[in-house]
């Protein structure tokens, strides 16, 4: 059975949990199992708006912390339009970060509400699935250094971990956790096994809302 429009999908997670080869891996196996199925990341650097987002995340521009979060936002509303039309076309789209993302690492800022920190993706579609890879922040540095690029401190990411928890407690979200502490094969397996369903049973669906 497969869906009449593509399946969006989304994985999230703290840095170095394996977001990326994750991605990828699960857009190859659905191609190869005979489903369109594409990769989008957020930030989306290529566009006018990314480029102030990935200068400001290699440190060479400064933003304020509010205007930074709303172009954040703005990048991803700014392809909502290509979204909808590659899931009306069939296409599942696999994409790497999305409003969770945006909302656990600025409210891991003080003084941003989770709540303040929604409200600009509010409408965004809603995904069919969020896999959350789960992996202790010290299981996580022990992968490697961090990165030179902003949030990337062992003391940032534990507080945008405990920003995730609080967005998984949405039920009107459907979240699922994954041991990301297991090898990539078996990670993917059971990406494999909830993708699987999910495109099973959004079927006919309309594609919802996110937060509304
Ligand atoms: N990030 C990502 C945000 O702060 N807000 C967002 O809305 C999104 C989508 O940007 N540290 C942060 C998380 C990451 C960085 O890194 C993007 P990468 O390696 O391009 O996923």
């Amino acid at each position: 059975m497969s869906c009449r429009r593509g399946a969006l999908i989304v994985l999230e997670g703290v840095d170095k949990a394996g977001k990326t080869t994750q991605c990828k891996k699960l857009v190859h196996a659905l191609q190869q199992s005979g489903r369109a199925a594409e990769m989008m990341r957020f930030p989306d650097r290529t566009t006018q708006i990314g480029q102030l987002i990935s200068s400001y995340l290699e440190k060479k521009s400064n933003l304020e912390d509010h205007t930074i979060h709303l172009l954040f936002s703005a990048n991803r509303w700014e392809l909502v339009p290509l979204m909808k039309k590659k899931l009306e076309q069939g296409i599942t789209l696999v994409v790497d970060r999305y409003a969770f993302s945006g909302v656990a690492f600025t409210s891991a800022k003080p003084d941003f509400s989770l709540e303040w920190c929604k409200c600009p993706d509010v409408g965004l579609p809603k995904p069919d699935l969020v896999m959350f890879l789960q992996l202790n922040p010290s299981v996580a540095a022990e992968r490697g250094e961090f990165g030179t690029e902003r949030y990337e401190t062992s003391t940032f990411q534990r507080t945008v971990q405990q920003r995730f928890e609080q967005l998984m407690k949405d039920p009107s979200v459907n979240w699922k956790v994954i041991d990301a502490t297991k090898s990539i094969e078996v990670v993917h397996n059971d990406i494999k096994v909830l993708c699987e369903n999910t495109l099973n049973t959004c079927e006919n669906l309309p594609i919802g809302e996110l937060w509304k």
